[in-house]
């Protein structure tokens, strides 16, 4: 049994499709609380966070002088889920936290990484979202969680919740991928970080690369799982920001997870990028749930 938080996180900021703020009630309309209740846990739904912002959209995305996006906007947001993480963790539950949009991530490992000194994440995504704002292409903040978590880039954002780098380099896999910006790729390889691609998941299966995955991350003191929902195929999860063909499909992705969930070290995790304007009649939204079942403990007998 596990007590589980959900947390909604509707932030849009990171990103400029409208829709992704939808993502928190779409999958809760899609039976969240009660399905994870069915399986035997203690299961609270605080509901959404909001920062001090009116929306937690924008229409139009504002670049500030670093090229960032919605910058006030997503660090205000950042700071306010930490806080909501925060708090979970230090009432001994599983923060579960449903996006919008990927920066959401910023907030929710940061609070994490204050609570295990050796945190490990699996960042299972289509995307490395290891840009900062010295390498990101788009301006787009949810291409960087990651390089913030690792100290790169704009430093308010590197000292949300807590001052500094939240993650060793050494302590991240990333699995699925198969969008990597150039600086991307040159940053996973000066850095040696550990990168399952979609190449990766087709030869070894990702029943495979998940237990590979937690052999590396096997010293770690947690584990926070961080789920993009764009890393399955877009014939899977159509509604989402920014779809990449040649993902994993539904059964494997569920065998994996089947695998996570036997694990003690899992702590915390965000299921991100659900975007219900994008969707065909709400299945991503309904399959995020299914994905939420399996990450704590469903299966299939
Ligand atoms: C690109 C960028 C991204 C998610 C797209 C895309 C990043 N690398 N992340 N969708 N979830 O703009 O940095
Ligand atoms: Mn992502
Ligand atoms: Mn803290
Ligand atoms: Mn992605």
């Amino acid at each position: 049994m596990v007590k589980i938080d959900i947390i909604g996180a509707p932030t849009a900021f990171g990103q400029p499709k409208l829709g992704v703020s939808l993502g928190p009630d779409a999958v809760r309309f899609s039976g969240l609380e009660e399905n994870l209740k069915s399986l035997g846990h203690d299961v609270s739904d605080l509901g959404n966070v909001y920062g001090n912002y009116k929306t937690v959209y924008r229409k139009d995305n504002v670049k500030d002088g670093q090229g960032l996006i919605n910058f006030d906007e997503v660090r205000d947001f950042s700071e306010h889920l930490s806080q909501a993480v925060d708090n979970t963790l230090k009432n001994k539950r599983f923060p579960f936290v449903i996006g919008g949009d990927h920066s959401l991530s910023i907030g929710s490992v940061s609070a994490v990484s204050h609570h295990y000194s050796n945190l490990g994440v699996l960042w299972i995504d289509a995307h490395g979202d290891i840009n900062s704002s010295d390498t990101s292409p788009s301006g787009n903040i949810h291409g960087m969680p990651l390089g913030v978590l690792l100290g790169e880039g704009n430093e308010a954002l590197v000292n949300i919740n807590h001052k500094g780098a939240k993650l060793k380099h050494e302590n991240i896999v990333l699995v699925g991928v198969r969008d990597l910006d150039a600086g991307e790729k040159a940053y996973i390889k000066k850095h040696g970080i550990k990168c399952y691609t979609m190449s990766d998941v087709a030869r070894l299966g990702l029943d495979t690369v998940i237990t590979k995955a937690l052999k590396h991350l096997q010293e770690c003191d947690g584990i926070h799982l961080s789920l993009d929902v764009d890393s399955l195929d877009p014939m899977e999860m159509p509604g989402t920001g920014t779809k990449v063909d040649g993902g994993i499909f539904l059964s494997d992705m569920l065998l994996a997870l089947n695998i996570l969930s036997k694990t003690e070290q899992l702590v915390s995790a965000d299921l991100v990028e659900v975007n219900p304007l994008l969707d065909n009649r709400n299945k991503t939204a309904v399959k995020a749930v299914t994905l939420a079942e399996y990450i704590f403990g469903q299966s299939q007998i």
